[in-house]
């Protein structure tokens, strides 16, 4: 059985957690905030979340997780069968995350978190998120999924990725960045969170997001 750790604000823990329920995996879920504590270093390396346990050891980092679980429960397959097709779904991932999310989350402190962040700093990533937006505009299809006629893990990270960058850029910019670069945003999240798995993580989102934010 395998035990996923972390929290329902995170969009990589929910990420993972929306590829274990599409796949129809068994799993169990642990509620554990990043820390720098030694007991949790033994468990996730750097201290971070999300991470899984399994019975033959652990494993961090999200989208490892996934290739991981793509292989060994090849069932209910999220990736294309095809090599290049394959590859171009992890390019889709790899825009999202490394030229998307990674800038956007210099911004979390002050979007979420009663921070704040310095004028430059959303200046850059402002410039960082355009060309991140405008390359994956290049590559997304919306036909009617992001990367062709089927669904894929990149749907899985897009949708996490785009409620969280609309919501930074709401928040930062006054302006909603993912709508103003895709104007078919609103129905293809629609049609993404027409899937059950993707409705339970909103659910479970959401009460996280509750939880999480309410006065202590
Ligand atoms: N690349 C990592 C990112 C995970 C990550 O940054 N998780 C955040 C929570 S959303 C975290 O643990 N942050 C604590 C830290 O950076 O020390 C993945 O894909 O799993």
């Amino acid at each position: 059985m395998i035990n996923l750790c972390g929290f329902g604000v995170s969009n990589y823990y929910n990420k993972t957690k929306l590829v274990l329920l599409e796949k129809g995996i068994d799993f169990t879920e642990e509620y554990l905030l990043p820390s720098q504590d030694e007991a949790l270093l033994k468990r996730s390396p750097l201290g971070k979340i999300p991470f899984i346990e399994t019975e033959i050891g652990n494993l961090s980092e999200s989208q490892v997780i996934l290739e991981y679980l793509e292989e060994a429960y090849p069932e209910k397959p999220l990736y294309p069968a095809n090599s290049f097709e394959r590859a171009k779904c992890r390019e889709l991932i790899q825009h999202l995350e490394l030229n998307i999310e990674l800038p956007a989350r210099r911004l979390y402190k002050e979007a979420f978190f009663g921070g704040t962040v310095s004028d430059e700093t959303k200046a850059e990533v402002k410039e960082r998120l355009e060309i991140g937006l405008n390359g994956l505009a290049r590559l997304a299809k919306f036909s009617p999924f992001i990367a062709g006629d089927t669904y894929t893990a990149a749907d899985c990270v897009a949708w996490l990725h785009f409620f969280m960058i609309s919501l930074t850029s709401q928040k930062i910019y006054g302006a909603d960045m993912v709508a103003a670069h895709f104007p078919e945003i609103a129905s293809y999240m629609q049609l993404l969170e027409t899937r059950p798995a993707v409705q339970k993580v909103a659910a479970d989102r959401g009460m996280a997001l509750a939880a999480f934010f309410s006065p202590k």
